[in-house]
């Protein structure tokens, strides 16, 4: 791999960059890549953020996350370099997954470690988040950290972690906070927008999901399930379904913990969460994958199948 120094150089060498969140963009790959356009621009690298979707409504009151593209007519050959940032797979680009591939000079800076190392210079370390590589490069091409970048790397850190409380937390992930607090990123401000405040249909949604919370093999196994009559009962958009599993996770007894989204009839979309349990395997049963506590796939087919084959896949990975 290459190293944060050759990344910098490179990087500062080019003339502009467009860099690029994945899909249902998350604090993380918002937070960082609107950081590394800052910086990089203050460097006089010209630099432009694109995903394929929009970014939600609760990560707006962070003006830069309102500069996001998300369409784009022109040709991306008119960047001299294109950098996925936060995207384990090249699918997770959406639908500038091709321009991608085609380009010549392409970057990738994650944090996933089932990244599939599909750009042409690949910079993956397993942080928990992708803001503290970021940040790591950052002070590497030494561009000033502004407060707006400094809270902009701190949503990234705050949102992968779960407000702190996953267990992908180590002192190091302090360490970088603490510093970003340093630089002027107000905690109290990223928490209330990332995890306190919700819209009333959210709330309603909410509180319909948790009610139906299924158990399976004696309770170690819970599955919370948002179908697409949900979504129309309670007004409340697929997007505020985030956060929905950290709370399964919490039910005493709880091993494995799933969120089964219908994204489009007999579509899911799951996310599976563990204290333990390998569900990065789980989910690569499926063609998914994130990591070993933390992970999601796409299953199609009517929901209670979807439900069996889900469970059966689980009780595999549980331990006796
Ligand atoms: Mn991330």
């Amino acid at each position: 791999m290459i190293s944060l120094l050759e990344l910098s150089e490179k990087l500062l060498k080019e003339k502009s960059a467009a860099l690029f969140c994945h899909v249902r963009p998350d604090g993380d790959t918002i937070g960082s890549a609107c950081a590394l356009k800052l910086a990089l621009k203050s460097k006089g690298v010209n630099a432009t953020v694109f995903c394929t979707d929009a970014v939600p409504e609760k990560y707006r009151f962070l003006s830069e996350a309102n500069n996001i593209v998300n369409e784009y007519s022109g040709v991306f050959g008119e960047f001299s370099a294109l950098v996925a940032i936060d995207n384990a797979e090249i699918t997770r680009l959406g639908d500038f997954a091709e321009a991608f591939t085609k380009h010549k000079n392409t970057y990738s800076i994650d944090h996933h470690s089932s990244n599939t190392r599909y750009a042409k210079i690949n910079y993956i370390d397993a942080k928990s988040s992708n803001a503290e590589n970021v940040f790591a490069l950052i002070t590497e091409m030494k561009a000033e950290i502004t407060p707006e970048i400094a809270n902009l790397l701190a949503l990234g850190i705050m949102t992968d972690t779960g407000g702190f409380r996953h267990k992908n937390v180590s002192a190091r992930t302090f360490y970088d906070a603490a510093k970003l607090v340093e630089f002027g990123a107000d905690m109290h401000e990223l928490y209330f927008h990332a995890f306190t405040r919700q819209s009333k249909e959210r709330a309603k949604l909410f509180g319909k999901t948790m009610t139906d919370i299924r158990y399976f093999k004696e309770g170690r196994i819970a599955v919370a399930s948002v179908l697409l009559k949900d979504f129309k009962s309670t007004g409340a958009k697929q997007e505020e379904t985030e956060g929905f599993i950290d709370f399964v996770m919490g039910v005493d007894g709880v091993e494995v913990g799933a969120c089964v989204m219908e994204t489009e009839t007999n579509k899911f979309k799951i996310s599976l969460r563990s204290n333990g349990t390998d569900v990065n395997a789980v989910a690569a049963e499926f063609g998914g994958g994130g990591h070993r506590l933390a992970s999601g796939c796409k299953i199609t087919g009517e929901y209670e199948e979807v439900i069996d084959r889900l469970v059966v896949a689980i009780s595999r990975y549980l331990a006796d």
